[in-house]
C-alpha cells in the first residue's frame, strides 16, 4: 500500500490513472464522476488514507463537493475540473452539492481501518 502511494506521488496522474482500476485499498486514489446530477458512485467505502477524486464529467453543469459537519467545500467545479480529498480518519462523511443539493445530488464516504491496522 505505501508503494502505490509513493507510485500515484511521483508519476502524478500517469501513476494515478495505472492504479485507477484496483483502486479500493489504502493509500489509493478513487474517483467519483459527477454526472447527470448524481455522484457516481454515491455510496462508496474506502481505506483509511485514501484519496477521493472527483471529476466533474458533465457537458455543461458545475457542482460543488459541500461537507457539512466539517464545513469543507471544493468550490464550483466546471466540466473537467477535479478536486481531491484525503481520508486519515475512519468514520462516515456526509457531503452533497450545494446547488443541487434539493435535487438529491448527495453522496457518502465510509473510510475503514486497514488490514495493516487490524
Ligand atoms: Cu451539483
Amino acid at each position: 500500500m505505501k508503494m502505490r502511494v509513493r507510485l500515484v506521488t511521483t508519476l502524478g496522474l500517469l501513476g494515478a490513472l495505472l492504479i485507477g482500476g484496483a483502486a479500493q485499498a489504502g493509500g489509493d486514489v478513487v474517483e467519483i464522476e459527477m454526472v447527470n446530477n448524481r455522484f457516481q458512485p454515491d455510496e462508496l467505502e474506502v481505506s483509511v488514507g485514501t484519496t477521493v477524486r472527483w471529476v466533474n464529467v458533465e457537458r455543461r453543469s458545475n457542482h460543488d463537493i459541500y461537507f457539512p459537519d466539517e464545513e469543507i467545500a471544493s468550490g464550483r467545479l466546471f466540466p473537467e475540473e477535479s478536486w481531491e480529498r484525503t481520508f486519515d480518519e475512519e468514520g462516515t462523511y456526509e457531503y452533497y452539492c450545494q446547488p443541487h443539493h434539493n435535487r438529491g445530488m448527495i453522496g457518502v464516504i465510509r473510510v475503514v481501518a486497514t488490514d495493516e491496522d487490524n
